[in-house]
């Protein structure tokens, strides 16, 4: 029975009368408790708060079949791209391979679902009890992926894992047969998007200019790889080269139905990753955008809104971002200010080369700085609010923000040498207590690529999950999708994508705490505290 084996064994049982089990689903009951809050000042200028607690009664459903998954990448012949598929045929065929250290087995290390635990709760003694993030719900195992996608490169995947020069070469010669067999799909390429130097590459791409037949073309390979490998499910990912921004204008992607009218004109501003998430809304998709680009513009979140379709972005959270929503959130909650970040890193991998352009080193600049602001924002005894003649000033390194902000700068420099070996430097410089400075030095080095590849896995599996989970306040009849921009991804993610007019949250604790609290929810549990074990109460 197929669905049987698609069903992971479900090494979790609650015992309440807050989940129901039955053949197809997981039914949990689960109050949301939030605390509203008012704030006012008074006439002194003291601020002043109104709270209540706020109860929510909603009930999840979960799926439990697991659906049988294939995952399409956009820039499958990449470093990420190979990184990927290497790792999941590894994996698969349990390949293990020899380096000067010893032999090597392959895992999943880096991946929030196959590589984390979380506590579940206590056992009879009080200890805490902690289970694989992977085991809380029936979740898609990676080694059971059908991997497939598109590159303007048309190399195989044996020569473009080659051409990456991420994996060790001994498994790469094992790999390479099973490598072989993938050849990316042809993909859209326009040239003022990305680098002029990835020209030299472009050897593999749909003909002409018409965006709409481009769109049309990638719907088909959509539904084709779906039903060619017989999937239930297919998520799309872009991780491919960082494009340009595209300007935003009214008429051309404000709206859904601009923006598809602007594809039907073939207008320039109309990005190949703009067109690949539009073509996954309307297929019904899930798209995940891995890079910096305005790919979501406003047209195509209204889409995917109005398609009831998911979509998440934007840029992989994978290093030296990922390390500094730790810091910034670290200093800024014991404060401590910090006066100055500046961030430096050199690579020397096909990404560095593509972000070595202006505009595309813009995108991925604004992706890299977003991740403090709401840090900032929170503490008000550190940073004080701007005057609006202050917030436009262009003396600070942020403009037109409205709370005073540290100076942050990016810098990244494409040394080819130093080849996918990612080396960052940070400096932040905060002011500790009666005007004395702390500085921390970062230096943090790795193979870009192997710390991208398990994003992308986490990306892929918990979009599936979210697909199969569906709530509805209590007192309604029917049950309802997540929302479309698939927030709860964010821990993965540099500036998360979320509902228009919410700002994200760029603290991973809350990333992962959020995460967290859905799977519980899922199960009907409350989310973990630990207030008992560190008051000892019994
Ligand atoms: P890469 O340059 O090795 O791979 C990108 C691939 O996309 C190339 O094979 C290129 O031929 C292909 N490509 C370009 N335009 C395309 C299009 N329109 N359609 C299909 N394929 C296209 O880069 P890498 O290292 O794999 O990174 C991929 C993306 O992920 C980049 O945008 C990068 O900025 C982003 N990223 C990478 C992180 C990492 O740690 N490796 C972290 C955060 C983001
Ligand atoms: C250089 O910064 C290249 C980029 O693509 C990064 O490697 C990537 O965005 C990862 O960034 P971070 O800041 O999370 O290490």
């Amino acid at each position: 029975d197929p669905t049987a084996a698609r069903r992971p064994v479900e090494s979790i049982e609650v015992e309440s009368d807050n989940l129901t089990y039955s053949d197809d689903a997981l039914l949990a009951q689960y109050t949301f408790h939030s605390t509203a809050v008012n704030k006012s000042v008074d006439e002194n200028g003291q601020a002043k708060y109104k709270v209540k607690p706020v109860e929510k009664h909603l009930e999840f459903r979960t799926e439990r079949k697991v659906p049988k998954t294939g995952l399409m990448l956009v820039g499958l012949g990449g470093n990420n791209g190979t990184t990927l598929v290497a790792t999941v045929l590894a994996n698969r065929h349990n390949i293990s391979w020899g380096t000067r250290d010893g032999i090597q087995t392959p895992n999943y290390l880096g991946s929030l679902v196959r590589a984390s635990t979380m506590r579940l709760g206590v056992d009879d003694k009080g200890d805490d009890v902690y289970v694989p993030l992977s085991d809380v719900l029936p979740m898609v195992h990676p080694n059971d992926l059908v991997v497939g996608g598109w590159d303007i490169s048309a190399l195989p995947l044996d020569g473009a894992m080659r051409r990456a020069k991420v994996l060790e070469y001994d498994l790469q010669r094992q790999l390479a047969p099973l490598m072989a067999e993938y050849k990316p799909l042809p993909s859209i390429y326009y040239p003022t998007f990305i680098n002029a130097n990835q020209g030299e590459r472009a050897d593999n791409v749909l003909p002409g200019q018409d965006k709409h037949a481009h769109l049309e073309q990638v719907r088909r390979d959509i539904r084709e790889f779906k039903q060619q490998n017989d999937l239930d499910q297919v998520i799309v990912l872009w991780t491919a080269n960082t494009e340009r921004y595209s300007r935003l204008i009214d008429g051309v992607n404000d709206t859904a139905d601009n923006l598809l009218r602007a594809i039907e004109q073939s207008h320039d501003e109309v990005s190949p990753s703009t067109i690949f998430a539009v073509a996954s809304i309307l297929e019904g998709v899930p798209y995940i955008n891995g890079a910096p680009n305005n790919t979501f513009v406003p047209g195509a979140i209204e889409l995917a809104e109005r398609e009831n379709a998911f979509i998440a972005g934007d840029d992989f959270k994978s290093g030296q971002t990922k390390v500094k929503s730790v810091l910034a959130e670290y200093l800024v909650n014991a404060g401590i200010k910090p006066r100055l970040i500046a961030s430096y890193n050199h690579l020397g991998n096909n990404d560095g080369k593509n972000l070595s352009a202006p505009a595309q080193f813009r995108s991925k600049e604004i992706s890299k700085a977003s991740v403090v602001d709401d840090m900032v924002a929170s503490n008000s005894l550190l940073y004080k609010t701007l005057a609006k003649k202050e917030a436009d000033s262009e003396d600070g390194f942020v403009k037109g923000s409205s709370v005073e902000h540290p100076d942050h700068c990016i810098v990244i420099k494409y040394l080819p040498a130093a080849g996918d070996d990612k080396k960052a430097l940070d400096d932040y410089t905060s002011e500790i207590g009666m005007g004395g400075r702390n500085t921390l030095s970062i230096y943090n080095t790795c193979q870009d690529s192997l710390l991208a590849t398990p994003l992308i896995i986490d990306l892929c599996l918990l979009a599936e999950l979210m697909t199969r989970v569906t709530y509805r306040e209590s007192g309604n009849q029917e049950f309802e999708r997540l929302y479309s921009v698939l927030g709860l991804l964010s821990y993965m993610l540099k500036a998360p994508l979320t509902k228009p007019g919410k700002a994200p949250i760029n603290s991973l604790s809350r990333q992962r705490g959020a995460l967290e609290a859905f799977l519980r929810a899922c199960l009907g549990l409350q989310p973990g505290s630990d207030l008992i074990n560190f008051t000892q109460m019994e």
